[in-house]
């Protein structure tokens, strides 16, 4: 146990994420069978449950009500074994998460995942320049401990493999520790 409070818990939590179009959903889907860990997509929760507070046309996307989404979790998180997977993460508590994994995505490899999901014009753009400038990266240094935050490569599936395969084995060193 820590100053913190994180290792009340017998499970840890991981949050993933990173710009949209980094592989979020897939890493997260892949750990979730690897580890039999619950994966909260927030962006499937906000719209099954409610928890916005309507559509923001300028961004085309729902008006994310972070105090409901926050207090939806609660209990989960204290229960521990969530992977959280969200492009954004500075409003959870800090103390929610164990890991912070911010996944990142070459720029062109980028460009034709977010054309493929059908982005176009200012959508396409806001968010190949939230990778360039590293957006979630910055966030998730500024809301979480140092130690717990770690950068890597999805550009591949290989990379998906070998980061699936990292964050089991982190996984099961954590369930060891004293
Ligand atoms: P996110 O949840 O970050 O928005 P996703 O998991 O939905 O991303 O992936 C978007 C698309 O890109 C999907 O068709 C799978 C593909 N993809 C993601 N990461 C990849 C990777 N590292 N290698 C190959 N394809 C990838």
């Amino acid at each position: 146990q820590n100053g913190s409070g994180r290792k009340k818990r017998g499970k840890p939590n991981i949050l993933i994420t990173g710009t949209p179009g980094t592989g979020k959903t897939t890493t997260a889907s892949a750990l979730s069978e690897s580890t039999q860990f619950r994966h909260i997509n927030i962006g499937d929760l906000v719209k099954e449950k409610n928890l916005h507070d309507g559509w923001d046309d300028q961004f085309d996307c729902y008006l994310i009500n972070e105090d409901l989404v926050c207090d939806e979790l609660e209990d989960l998180m204290e229960e521990g074994g969530n992977i959280v997977d969200y492009h954004g993460g500075d409003f959870f508590p800090e103390r929610w998460f164990d890991r912070v994994v911010v996944l990142q995505t070459e720029n062109s490899v980028l460009y034709d995942r977010l054309t493929k999901r059908g982005y176009t014009g200012q959508k396409l753009t806001n968010n190949i320049e939230c990778e360039i400038f590293q957006v979630l990266l910055e966030e998730a240094k500024e809301s979480y401990p140092e130690e717990i935050v770690v950068a890597v490569r999805s550009n591949t599936i290989d990379d998906i493999n070998r980061n699936v395969a990292t964050l089991t084995d982190w996984v099961r060193s954590w369930s060891c520790l004293p």
